[in-house]
């Protein structure tokens, strides 16, 4: 008999690096990481072409923290740790079935999955110090870790990919398998001598449906978002005025966008287990009542939305998406209510989006709010949103 026919030869034993690395990535199952895989901490060289391409032609305008700078240190983990070896790549699902919008006649916005629950910037990097503890436990070792997620210093969805975690979908998501792209990523930059996966040889093949079906064409080609046509990042990152020509595309959502995420075919195959952190605690948390989001006090946005990732859009923020979405599900019933926003909120962006969503709307009632505020508006950002609504009002 040949050698080489031997079991033996075919499965030789995991080596000790082999043996570790599927250790690790057990503990991190065992400490709420839905998947994990490996890649070297090696500098990613063909990311920075693409991102200095991406800020030249002005497709992250308005993220001022994107400079070329920043982009050229993202792609080298070794500047955030001397002789880092390994870089575990991690993700929490949280795709699940919401019950969808409930039909109780109240205007309700929609809110992204990804932000109804625990913020993401607290969960990822506790459940991954916690699962460090554990790998220092299991080595008896003194293991140097950077926790990172959704930092200016890694390219989270450039790591996955090359870790195996999952593959670029033409929407930008990482799509990872069974889970579709509705995971979070975080990486843990160890000098941990780990074994390295393979990157996933998958693609979308022909489709495109998510160009289709954004609604603003933000997603200009396959694998490149125009960040400043994004509703995420309109209602997320913009502070001021959202511009006019992308109001009446926002529909009902409030707080981010998952339409590319959810017309893709591979969440159909999603496992319907989101993460219990990801879940929302009230109804408020995922599609709010637009009148109460409008009519929020300080102390109420502080005490409904702390600890979540809405806080990032500020009382200001979602109260004036939340006039913009009244503006387009709402009806002339809506227009007392939002006749008194016009009049009467505190914040000059509010009250001027305020106004856009009575234009919108139109109707006899609206154009006797407008033409009050136009006769007591100081503010003139607010005043040129109630004259040119005005003027559209029916
Ligand atoms: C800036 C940013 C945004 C911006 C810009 C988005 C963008 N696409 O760049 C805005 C505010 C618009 C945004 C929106 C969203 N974001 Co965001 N965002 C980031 C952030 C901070 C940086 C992303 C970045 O580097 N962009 C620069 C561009 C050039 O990178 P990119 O679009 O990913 O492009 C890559 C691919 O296109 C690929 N590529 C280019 N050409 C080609 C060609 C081929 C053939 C292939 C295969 C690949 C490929 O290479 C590029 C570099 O990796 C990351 C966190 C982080 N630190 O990494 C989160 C992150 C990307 N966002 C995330 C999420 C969840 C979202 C939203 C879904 C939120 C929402 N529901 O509203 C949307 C999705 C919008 C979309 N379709 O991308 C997750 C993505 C998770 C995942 N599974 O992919 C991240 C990773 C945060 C996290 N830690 O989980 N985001
Ligand atoms: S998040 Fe919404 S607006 Fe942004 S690219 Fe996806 S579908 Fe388009
Ligand atoms: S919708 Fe189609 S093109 Fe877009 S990410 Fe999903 S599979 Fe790819």
């Amino acid at each position: 008999m040949r050698a080489s026919s031997s079991p033996l030869f075919l499965h030789p034993p995991p080596t000790a690096r082999q043996r570790l690395t599927r250790q690790v990535k057990q503990l991190a199952r065992e400490h709420g990481l839905t998947v994990s895989a490996v890649t070297s901490a090696a500098a990613f060289p063909e990311v920075l072409p693409i991102l200095l391409e991406r800020i030249a032609a002005g497709h992250l305008a308005g993220l001022d923290w994107f400079t070329p700078e920043r982009a050229a240190a993202s792609c080298d983990p070794r500047t955030l740790m001397d002789a880092p070896l390994s870089i575990l790549s991690v993700g929490i699902a949280y795709w699940g079935d919401d019950g969808g919008k409930p039909d109780d006649g109240v205007p309700r916005g929609r809110i992204s999955r990804y932000a109804r629950g625990v913020d993401y910037h607290d969960l990822l990097p506790r459940r991954m110090r916690a699962l460090h503890a554990a790998i220092e436990e299991l080595t008896g070792a003194a293991i140097d870790c950077r926790f990172l997620t959704d930092h200016a210093r890694i390219v989270d969805r450039a790591v996955a990919a090359r870790a195996g975690l999952g593959w670029y979908g033409k929407h930008s998501c990482i799509i990872v398998p069974g889970h579709g792209s509705w995971v979070m990523l975080g990486e843990m930059l160890m000098n941990l001598d780990l074994e390295p996966d393979e990157p996933l040889a998958h693609d979308c093949g022909r489709c495109h449906i998510c160009l289709d079906r954004c609604p603003t064409g933000a997603i200009v080609a396959p694998y490149t978002i125009h960040a400043p046509s994004c509703l995420s990042f309109q209602t997320i990152e913009q502070r001021g005025a959202i511009p006019r020509a992308i109001r009446p595309r926002m529909g009902d959502w409030v707080f981010g966008c998952d339409v590319c995420q959810e017309v893709c075919p591979y969440t159909k195959a999603a496992a319907k287990a989101p993460d219990p952190e990801f879940l929302p605690p009230s109804i408020e948390h995922a599609y709010p009542a637009l009148h109460g989001l409008l009519a929020m006090s300080n102390r109420t946005f502080r005490a409904r939305y702390r600890g979540t990732a809405i806080a990032r859009a500020r009382r200001s923020g979602l109260a004036r998406n939340a006039a913009v979405a009244l503006g387009n599900i709402g009806t002339e019933e809506d227009a007392p209510f939002l006749g008194s926003v016009v009049l009467g909120h505190d914040l000059a962006l509010v009250r001027g989006h305020a106004a856009w969503a009575l234009g919108r709307i139109g109707g006899r009632q609206a154009r006797r709010f407008l033409d009050l505020a136009r006769r007591r508006e100081r503010d003139p950002e607010a005043r040129a949103e109630v004259e040119q609504a005005l003027e559209v009002a029916a």
